[in-house]
């Protein structure tokens, strides 16, 4: 099982700036967390992009097309990017949006829009780094089964 990991703008400062916000972990350690997990799992093969452009964005779901999954945390873009929507129309595999913060809680209303999730499988949404655990195990669980049934 194969699944790509996405983070959008400024994620890679994960820890350094608004660790009341975001967290004190690092993107980096967010990885070590779900390469553990996917150990765990049973090795699932993951791979990790950031990106702080669009286009980069949409190249690399467009690359993993004929992975099992993606978990996105596509940032600033979520409430912005028809093109990173439109991406994920475009295949067929399964996508979970996710954040760290609660975005439904979070004071600027442009928060509470997603253009991401009426084409994603669900949002998890405001458990930190467990957000992109959760994710994880969603996925897992949904292909295995999937597996399990073809
Ligand atoms: O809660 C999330 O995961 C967000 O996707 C984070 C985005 C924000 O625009 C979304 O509304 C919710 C912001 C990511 C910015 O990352 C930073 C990391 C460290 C310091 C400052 C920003």
């Amino acid at each position: 099982m194969r699944i790509l990991i996405l983070n959008g703008p400024n994620l890679n400062l994960l820890g350094h700036r608004e660790p009341d916000v975001y967290g004190y972990e690092t993107l980096a350690d967010i990885e070590t967390l779900l390469r553990q997990r996917a150990e765990d799992l049973g090795g699932i093969e993951l791979d990790f992009v950031q990106s702080n452009h669009e286009g980069e964005l949409i190249d690399a779901i467009h690359a993993h097309r004929d992975w099992d999954g993606i978990v996105i945390n596509g940032a600033a873009f979520t409430h912005s990017s028809t093109a990173i929507a439109d991406a994920l129309s475009s295949i067929t595999i399964p996508a979970i949006e996710v954040h760290l913060t609660n975005v439904h809680a979070r004071p600027e209303t442009w928060r509470h829009h997603s253009f991401l999730s009426p084409v994603t499988w669900g949002q998890v949404s405001g458990f930190g780094y467990r957000s992109y655990l959760a994710a994880l195990d969603l996925l897992y669980s949904r292909v295995a089964e999937e597996e399990q049934n073809a």
